[in-house]
């Protein structure tokens, strides 16, 4: 399942990027946004619910529907793949996981060097200040509001249109141009700019693959596309490259 040159590659790397997308938790039954059948797209309007507008227009239905969500991450354990990873990095002389997940599953996992790129569902943040909430009371009013500036409250994720967290970004680019292996793993790469990442690695000299059941739009200028899940690809590809001592 996995080349033996992509193995080699992940042995000699100094620095691994790895980049995830939401096909890494689906086997921890987090569903993914695009998937046909089963992504939340096909069932919800992204244009009603994540964007900054649609809070505006209706934030209970926004509140309610990242509660909803919030409860199904609560609920997940990490899967072979998250442990794949956080046991890879104590291979590897640097491995940074680049994530667009919302779940907190990489930490869960042990994973420590984690760049969050599209937030966190756990936290929260007030409208008028942007002040980050960790914890809030439920109450009568949905959406709960700010103790401070009493403005609503809104899940601290990044939706369409809206920028993100810039330091998390210049970190995953900076660790993108010094890469010597990326990995892109369970995206669908059409998101920008987490999928542009891939080729400013590219242009700086990196190796890149893609592991992903089905091949997306960037898996013909990969070094190496393999065609699996990840929570059976990951595991591979540890325990080819650094195999168990007994
Ligand atoms: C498996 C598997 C298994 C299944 N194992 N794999 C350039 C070109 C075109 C458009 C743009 C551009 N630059 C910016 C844009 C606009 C926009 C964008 O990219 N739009 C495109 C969709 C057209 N980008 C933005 O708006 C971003 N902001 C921005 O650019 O701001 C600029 C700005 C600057 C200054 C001021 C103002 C603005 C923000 C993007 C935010 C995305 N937000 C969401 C929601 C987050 C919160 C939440 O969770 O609700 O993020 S949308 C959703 O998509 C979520 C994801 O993180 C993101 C990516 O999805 P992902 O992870 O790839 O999931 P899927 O479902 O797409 O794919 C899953 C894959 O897994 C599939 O391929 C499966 O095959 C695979 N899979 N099982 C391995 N077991």
């Amino acid at each position: 399942m996995i080349p033996t040159t992509l193995v080699s590659a992940l042995r000699d790397a100094k620095l691994v990027v790895v980049l995830t997308g939401a096909g890494v938790s689906a086997e921890s039954n987090i569903p993914t946004f695009r998937d046909a059948m089963t992504g939340l797209w096909a069932r919800y309007d992204p244009q009603e619910l994540a964007t900054p507008e649609a809070f505006l227009r209706n934030p209970k239905l926004v509140w309610e529907w990242y509660a909803w969500r919030r409860s199904l991450c609560a609920d997940a354990k990490p899967n072979p793949g998250h442990e794949a990873l956080a046991a890879l990095a104590t291979h590897v002389p640097n491995l940074i996981v680049v994530t667009q997940n919302v779940d907190g599953l990489h930490h869960m996992a042990g994973s420590r060097r984690v760049l969050e790129l599209h937030g966190n569902i756990k936290r929260t943040k007030c409208l008028k200040e942007k002040r980050v909430v960790e914890s809030w009371c439920e109450t009568d009013q949905v959406p709960p509001r700010c103790p401070q500036c009493d403005s609503m409250l809104r899940p601290d994720v990044v939706w369409f249109g809206e920028p993100l967290p810039k330091d998390v970004l210049d970190r995953a680019n900076q660790a993108a141009a010094n890469c010597d292996l990326f990995l892109s793993v369970g995206t669908s790469s059409q998101v920008y700019p987490a999928a542009g990442l891939v080729y400013l690695a590219r242009r700086f000299g990196a190796k890149t693959a893609e592991i992903n059941p089905d091949a997306t739009v960037q898996a013909e200028e990969m070094d190496w596309a393999v065609a699996a899940p990840s929570g059976e690809a990951l595991p591979a590809l540890l325990a080819a490259a650094f195999p168990p001592k007994d």
